[in-house]
């Protein structure tokens, strides 16, 4: 039975744990000490209400959903658990009568930056989503020892260092080391056959120990919890041979190069680099994984036969995608199934979740190397293809050239998303126009052969994150106006379209919109020494830099609206503070380029105070999920303007808006949805449409626009001569002579689209009331929705 603490317990609880972790009572205790003492109590709750959870799902024969991803974006762990226990009213209350405030034990938590952006937090969010519609789920990933690395800016370029995340972290988790799994690499396959059986053995194979760690994730007022197993990467045992031989050196490097696994995440965001150790992270995620969800499917049926009724794996974008052949390597050669019967059970298991278009980011993977490191996997995708191949012939036409197209294997090559393709009953895209364009185009081939495999789940995210536990002054008045539902049903949201003319709801909008902006303020005064004037446009790009989400397409307009401004100081313009948060890939130059140019052009607007107090620009240090839910609040414009058909949806477009943002955007992802669900007419839509841009960019000189534009000619020409000292040539030339991504093409309509937005916010009314629509529609957006789409459409739950 699972405990439902009174105050009065939960004070014995913190002070008991109090004394016998850190020997102090209430009264003399840090916040530090609070915050391990209630993380560890908490903790151990969701443990006790997993077993129970566990058990029960389990009784009752239910389906299991298991998520396996590269990356969990999870943030923090402590403010969200006790709001989902209904615990945190109760904290707050018990750490006031010694005086701490709430907040500081909070920021004693590091993020648990296990993620690079989009794809880590989406993984995090539907693990909340699946625990509050009350699905058994385990999400799967590696226990990164360094997350995502922290940036810090010098000199306007961006340093990275190591997040040491796991001193502050590792309350959070339950190690498991009886559930142990040996991973095997490298070695020789020996095939032999006896009596009409197939039996492989494997020599020589290096083996890599795989520790799993749990960290739970409640779900808001339900009674299930999401496990989150983390793979921890050993040596098995210390190599005892080359120690007696004397060789101390090999002996250490093999725990060294077994270590390595679990290292690092990969800082690379929509872009693959092909590295050895990548694919050995990928394989050992995927090999202990599937070991650990088939041991426990083993320990409760005592068979595999029912092995597809009872577990569903989704694979999140194809770095998981090895799972595939390793459940068939399992089921061939572990327990002896016919290659006809594995193969009907792997694609009724498996599905796919694709989230980028960007070529550069599809994986595939040198031929040579996977052959060397995973021999065995590599002769069952082997086979996988010359079936896959033959059914092609078959249904193209012999000679067909859609064979070579689609092939799996092909010169040299492994491409992970046919594999996923192939074998998985069902691909979906995350929003309506990435799920058309991957049967259009990315995956066009593949929709003419199995059109009933592909589906669209448009993204949604963790709501109550970013609005009841980080905006308590909205929270109250949707309270106040449509009661309480909305958080449990985020459908309920609609009820406030009923207020778009009260003029008092309006008015109190605005007041809740001021008060988190001058705490926003107040933050970054505290925190960099930086003043933002909380009277102008807060107006914020925050996502992972990269040139197709166009950050430099805003900078251009700033850069114009400076040189405006320096030539008429007087002009009556509405001020406009340009907020700015990303990390970039640590290899990639030109995002780097344009982050130093934000910083610069920061730099050089506050050395004219008279253009300062109408115009600025603020680029936040390490961005991450902690301080987005600080943002958010306090955001007024929300900028979504990736070139159309790039994006596959965004998911910070949506946080923006639920909490009141217009959005500037493209009619490109999830932004599309956002106009319907919250009316066209209340965002601010721009630039070439997605059909557009495929008619126009064979063929596109960008120069032509430099030369006949007078704007772009003086704002471009600026970034030669320089900004605060620091010229940016290359970001000048790639704009002129490639702009792979048509910033130039599309600058008129923004800069025109900024001076509506201008105009609008001269009119509070209408302004709220746009923003009053927007979170009025918002309720579409929430993971819980979207993992209801997938239990349904999907994994049949
Ligand atoms: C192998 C390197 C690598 C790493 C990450 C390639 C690709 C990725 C991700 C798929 C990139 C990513 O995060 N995509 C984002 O996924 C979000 C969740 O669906 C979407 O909202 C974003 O539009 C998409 O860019």
């Amino acid at each position: 039975m699972v405990t439902n603490y009174t105050p009065a317990q939960l004070k014995m609880l913190v002070t008991e744990t109090l004394h016998k972790e850190f020997d102090v009572t209430p009264e003399n205790a840090t916040p530090e000490n609070f915050y391990f003492a209630l993380s560890q109590i908490i903790s151990n709750l969701l443990e006790e209400k997993h077993d129970t959870f566990y058990a029960h799902a389990k009784s009752t024969g239910a389906k299991e959903i298991n998520y396996l991803s590269m990356e969990f974006l999870m943030g923090r762990s402590l403010k969200t658990a006790l709001y989902n226990l209904g615990y945190a009213q109760a904290i707050e209350n018990l750490l006031a009568e010694y005086g701490v405030s709430m907040s500081s034990v909070y920021d004693c938590e590091p993020d648990a930056g296990l993620g690079n952006g989009g794809l880590g937090r989406l993984a995090a969010c539907y693990l909340d989503g699946m625990a509050k519609n009350g699905y058994n789920a385990y999400g799967y990933s590696i226990l990164y020892e360094y997350g995502i690395f922290k940036q810090k800016i010098v000199d306007g370029w961006q340093t990275e260092l190591p997040d040491n995340w796991l001193p502050g972290g590792k309350v959070w988790l339950r190690a498991l080391p009886q559930r142990s799994v040996n991973v095997t690499f490298g070695g020789q396959i020996d095939e032999t056959w006896m009596d009409n059986h197939h039996f492989v053995t494997h020599r020589n194979a290096t083996v890599v120990k795989a520790v799993p760690y749990d960290l739970y994730v409640s779900g808001y007022n339900s009674e299930a919890v999401s496990v989150l197993r983390l793979w921890r990467a050993e040596s098995p045992s210390f190599d005892m041979e080359s120690f007696n031989r004397g060789d101390y050196v090999s002996a250490t490097q093999q725990i060294a190069t077994a270590e390595a696994i679990s290292k690092v995440l990969y800082p690379n965001d929509n872009h693959t680099e092909g590295k050895r150790l990548r694919l050995r992270q990928q394989y050992f995620l995927c090999a202990a994984s599937v070991s650990d969800i088939v041991s426990r499917h083993m320990n409760e049926y005592g068979q595999l036969d029912n092995l597809a009724e009872k577990v569903s794996i989704h694979i999140n974008d194809t770095h998981p995608t090895l799972a595939i052949p390793e459940l068939m390597r399992i089921l061939l050669d572990d327990c002896g199934y016919s290659w006809e019967t594995a193969w009907e059970m792997v694609t009724r298991i498996f599905s796919y979740t694709n989230h980028t278009v960007l070529a550069e980011a599809l994986e595939v993977w040198d031929e040579q190397l996977f052959k060397e490191l995973l021999p065995r996997i590599y002769q069952i995708i082997c086979e996988i293809n010359r079936r896959f191949c033959s059914q092609l012939y078959e249904f193209f036409g012999d000679g067909s050239p859609k064979v070579g197209e689609m092939a799996i294997l092909w010169p040299n090559t492994i491409r992970m998303a046919h594999l996923c393709v192939c074998a998985c009953h069902s691909v979906n895209g995350v929003s309506k126009l990435h799920s058309q364009i991957i049967k259009d185009d990315v995956f066009h081939n593949f929709y003419l052969y199995t059109p009933e495999k592909f589906q669209n789940v448009t993204n949604g995210i963790a709501y109550r994150r970013w609005l009841s536990q980080s905006n308590p002054s909205l929270t109250r008045l949707l309270c106040e106006t449509i009661g309480d539902g909305f958080l449990t049903h985020s459908e309920e949201l609609e009820k406030f379209r009923a207020f778009a003319h009260d003029s008092g709801v309006l008015e109190r909008l605005e007041a809740s919109k001021k008060e988190n902006k001058e705490n926003f303020a107040n933050y970054v005064y505290k925190t960099t020494g930086q003043t933002i004037n909380p009277a102008s446009i807060f107006d914020v790009q925050v996502k992972r830099l990269h040139e197709y989400k166009r950050q430099h397409l805003n900078a251009l307009n700033i850069i114009s609206e400076y040189l405006y401004l320096r030539e008429n100081p007087q002009a009556d313009f509405v001020p406009k503070t340009y907020i700015f948060g990303a990390k970039a890939a640590s290899g990639y130059f030109l995002a780097k380029q344009i982050i130093k140019l934000l910083c610069m052009l920061s730099e050089e607007i506050k050395k004219n105070p008279q253009i300062a107090e109408k115009l600025s620009v603020v680029y936040l240090e390490d961005y991450k999920v902690t301080l987005s839910e600080l943002l958010m609040p306090a955001s007024e414009v929300s900028e979504q303007i990736s070139l159309a058909g790039k994006e596959a949806s965004g998911t910070g477009n949506m946080k923006l808006m639920l909490n009141g943002a217009l959005t500037v955007g493209t009619l490109d992802g999830a932004n599309i949805e956002i106009g319907e669900a919250a009316g066209m007419e209340n965002m601010f839509i721009f630039g070439m449409t997605a059909e557009e841009v495929k008619q126009t960019q064979p063929g596109y000189q960008p120069r032509k626009f430099y030369e006949s534009n007078p704007v772009i000619h003086r704002a471009v020409d600026l970034l030669r001569s320089g900004i605060n000292g620091a010229q940016f040539d290359d970001l000048a030339n790639s704009l002129i002579n490639t702009d792979p991504y048509m910033v130039l093409a599309d600058f008129d309509a923004y800069r025109a689209v900024q001076k509506r937005v201008s105009a609008v916010y001269r009119n509070p009314e209408q302004w709220n009331r746009m923003s009053l629509h927007n979170i009025a529609g918002a309720g579409i957006f929430s993971a819980d929705r979207a993992v209801r789409e997938y239990a349904q459409n999907i994994w049949h739950l």
